[in-house]
């Protein structure tokens, strides 16, 4: 199948959807035949940045790192999905400019804290309101939303599926798919 290799950078709260929304579109894809990759926490946190925690300096590294990955993955041909908090614009900017135009595509998951918090499958929210766990994006260290991002999504409102579907008809509509 024809794909041009581009890099969709999931940006958002702990909680607001990004690897859910990222893994249904990630198996979308590969239904219809198309070569992808998917980065998030739960493959590059644990090995590649195992050395890097939440401070601020640690984050920066972080998003440095993946999305220097990300390029290399797009540069084998693939079509990149990386799920990542990237609190800082600076640093998400960073990683837009390693792209040439319209190969970049911020998601911005726009989900309420409110909801995020409510959700809080593993209790991180409870714990940075305790004070147990330090530096929480959202509690205690901040997220600085995108202004200018190529997609808005909020999963309180919208279902994983309908996620997942106006994703790929971007992917269309810039002919990437
Ligand atoms: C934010 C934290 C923290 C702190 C652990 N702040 O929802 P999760 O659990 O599964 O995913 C979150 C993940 C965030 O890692 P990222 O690499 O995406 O963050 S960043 O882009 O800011 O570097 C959360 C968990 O790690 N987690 N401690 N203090 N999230």
């Amino acid at each position: 199948k024809n794909q041009r290799p581009c890099l969709l950078w999931f940006t958002g709260l702990s909680g607001s959807g990004k690897s859910t929304v990222a893994n249904a579109l990630d198996v979308a894809l590969y239904q219809r035949g198309y070569h992808t990759f998917l980065l998030d926490g739960d493959n590059v946190r644990h090995g590649l940045n195992g050395d890097l925690g939440f401070s601020d300096d640690d984050r920066v590294e972080n998003i440095r790192r993946i999305g220097e990955v990300s390029k290399l993955f797009a540069d084998a041909g693939l079509i990149v999905l990386s799920a990542f908090i990237s609190p800082f614009a600076s640093d998400r900017r960073m990683v837009r400019n390693l792209f040439p135009a319209g190969e970049f595509i911020e998601v911005f998951m726009n989900t309420p804290l409110e909801t995020c918090e409510e959700r809080d499958p593993k209790g991180l929210y409870q714990k940075a309101r305790a004070g147990v766990v330090k530096d929480f994006t959202g509690i205690d260290s901040p997220y600085e939303a995108p202004m200018r991002a190529e997609i808005t999504l909020d999963t309180s409102r919208l279902s994983v599926d309908e996620c997942a579907e106006r994703l790929i008809s971007y992917l269309h509509s810039r002919k990437l798919i």
